[in-house]
């Protein structure tokens, strides 16, 4: 039988993704599946910090094998914003994408550049914890391409030209911080795959 994974997140976008990295080895679950578990309050300052926060939550909790991506994406010219506050930098994808254009309204190809950062955390049931880190160098571009992907996919540019929305999921996951943070992950998830 396979072993369950949590993954602790609530982002559609997240899950589709993880689920076609581990699905085959894990019987998956949500924190939909786990309505009980009190929303994690994503307070620190580093990537590693949440994803370490969200992951032992739901282990503890569930008391099974818990999987949490904290991710964002870090733009140079503002700063490294909207960084670990990406998923509240506005209330909608939408309204987030339209803010990000406007603060860098005025701001020349050369200094779009920026990259998204995922932190995947697995923690045991136990407590322990393990943290991988995967980022995928890109710019900003003018205005959305695109339909595929989540979040701020549609304005980010990989070094070939095509957004980040234009990438089917498999090759979005080849060269995405996800798929890079979860190829550091794959040995120890499939050792505790096997039991
Ligand atoms: P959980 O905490 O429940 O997992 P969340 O959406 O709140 O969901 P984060 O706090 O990690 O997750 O915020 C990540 C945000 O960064 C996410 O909402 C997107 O706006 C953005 N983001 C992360 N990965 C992305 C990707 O692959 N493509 C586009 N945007 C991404």
């Amino acid at each position: 039988m396979k072993p369950t994974l949590v993954f602790a997140t609530t982002n559609a976008g997240k899950l589709v993704e993880l689920q076609a990295l581990v699905g085959d080895h894990f019987s998956l679950k949500s924190a939909a599946d786990f309505p009980d578990v009190p929303e994690v309050d994503e307070d620190q300052p580093t990537f590693e910090g949440n994803a370490v926060k969200k992951a032992l939550t739901y282990a503890r909790a569930t008391k099974h094998w818990a999987l949490a991506d904290d991710s964002g994406l870090c733009v140079d010219a503002l700063g490294g914003a909207p960084g670990v506050h990406s998923a509240r930098y506005a209330p909608t994808a939408d309204e987030r994408i339209d803010k990000l254009l406007g603060a860098l309204d005025g701001v020349g190809e050369a200094q779009r550049t920026a990259r998204f950062v995922c932190v995947l955390c697995l923690a045991s049931p136990s407590g322990e914890t393990l943290c991988v880190r995967g980022e995928c160098e890109g710019r900003i571009g003018l205005r959305r391409v695109g339909t595929g992907g989540f979040g701020y996919d549609p304005v980010f540019l990989l070094p070939s030209g095509r957004s980040m929305a234009e990438l089917t999921r498999d090759e979005k996951s080849a060269v995405s911080h996800r798929g890079k943070a979860f190829l550091a992950l794959e040995p120890r998830l499939l050792a505790v795959g096997r039991g």
